[in-house]
């Protein structure tokens, strides 16, 4: 894996700081951060952080790379930290290896750091540089991101919608409305989430396992998303999939459920959170700030409409991705959002930093959402 003695330009070494940063799939709720070393135009250091609480990505590549550190170029994804938290100040170790320059792809939002890494850099006699490949950074740490600025995970609502909007046929059916390759893409986004989120409705209907087919991602980790299902009455089938135990699942219920119902999914391997009641049943922010509390970083939704009505109408629903397929269901079919409470065009939630991927005959269209009166 180390491209230890590989020649490098700045930037070639933060495409790789990256890519190590990427590796780091226990890190929440800390950032995912890589690391490099470079002395004389090659790698003489690498590192990444692996896990929360673990060194961080600069210790690592400071270790590795030894003597040759001093006079050399710390490339890293993150504005270096000055504070100590469960590990000491890397700006500390950078000045003590007589690194002469760091390039930081972002600053770190943290507000034990905000800037003041770059700073305490840059007063010990270190040229310090911020920003090179940073919406690739930002786009990598949107968990940690979002945990920052809202105590919660990040909620990534993906849907697979007709071209006029529909998820459903009158009689229930959907599958499949979205192609292979989209299908294919789904299982990528659920094995890079904690958790997959759906309510119960779908659970019914669906009867989804909510799994991964063997490797998706190729990387030899298929350690499966916590599965979570929401419930306002308490009612699901015991045998449903996912109850299969291939994976953990939580089952998300009001305050106040009468505990027979409680007795019945712990019986079938899944826990229980109890979730103070909210506008829509439960208080679906509460229960983001529970799975950000139990390190489960980003959550997929994967439906059903009135629980993406709702997340969507609280604003909590920061970014979707929606596989738009060609094909057509007309009027009768069900629509993919109820009535969000928009009156004119000019109320239309947008989204930012939008991406389109072809996907055989349909497009993923992806972004954050934008929540105006926020
Ligand atoms: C990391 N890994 O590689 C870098 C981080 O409590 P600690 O010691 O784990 O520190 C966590 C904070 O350190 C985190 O919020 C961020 O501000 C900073 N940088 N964190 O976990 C790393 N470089
Ligand atoms: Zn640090």
């Amino acid at each position: 894996m180390s491209r230890q003695g590989a020649p490098s330009s700045e930037s070639g070494a933060m495409l790789r700081a990256l890519e190590l940063a990427a590796l780091g799939r226990r890190t929440f709720p800390n950032p995912m951060v890589g690391a490099v070393v470079l002395k004389d135009g090659r790698i003489v250091g690498e590192g990444y952080h692996s896990c929360c609480g673990g060194p961080h990505a600069e210790v690592l590549a400071l270790r590795e790379a030894g003597g040759e550190a001093r006079g050399g170029t710390l490339v890293v994804t993150l504005e270096p930290c000055c504070h100590t938290g469960r590990t000491g100040p890397c700006v500390a170790e950078i000045v003590a290896a007589g690194i002469s320059k760091v390039v930081a792809a972002m600053e770190d939002p943290d507000p034990r750091v905000d800037g003041g890494g770059l700073r305490a850099l840059r007063e010990a006699g270190v040229e310090a540089s911020c920003g090179m490949m940073g919406s690739e950074a930002a786009r990598l740490n949107q968990a940690y991101l979002c945990y920052l600025e809202t105590g919660r995970s990040l909620l990534v609502l993906k849907m697979a919608v007709t071209l006029d909007g529909r998820i459903a046929a009158p009689d229930g059916s959907s599958r499949w409305i979205s192609g292979e390759a989209s299908r294919a893409e789904v299982a990528r986004m659920r094995a890079s989430s904690q958790a997959v989120l759906v309510g119960a409705n779908t659970v019914r209907l669906d009867n989804p396992a909510l799994g991964l087919p063997t490797d998706p991602s190729g990387s030899g980790d298929t350690t499966p998303p916590v599965r979570i299902v929401v419930t306002r009455s308490g009612r699901l089938a015991p045998n449903s999939s996912v109850f299969d135990g291939s994976a953990p699942t939580v089952v998300a219920v009001p305050d106040g459920l009468p505990g027979s119902a409680e007795a019945v999914f712990e019986d079938n391997g899944a826990a229980v959170w109890h979730i103070p009641a909210g506008p829509g049943g439960l208080d679906l922010g509460a229960l983001l700030r529970m799975t950000a509390a139990e390190g489960l970083g980003s959550v997929l939704c994967e439906g059903g409409a009135s629980l993406a009505t709702s997340l969507v109408r609280e604003g909590l629903a920061a970014r979707v991705a929606f596989f738009v397929a060609s094909a057509i269901l007309g009027g009768e079919g069900r629509a993919s959002l109820d009535a969000l409470g928009i009156s004119s065009i000019g109320g239309a939630l947008r989204l930012s930093e939008v991406r389109h991927t072809p996907l055989g005959p349909d497009v993923l269209v992806e972004g954050s959402v934008v929540y105006r009166s926020r």
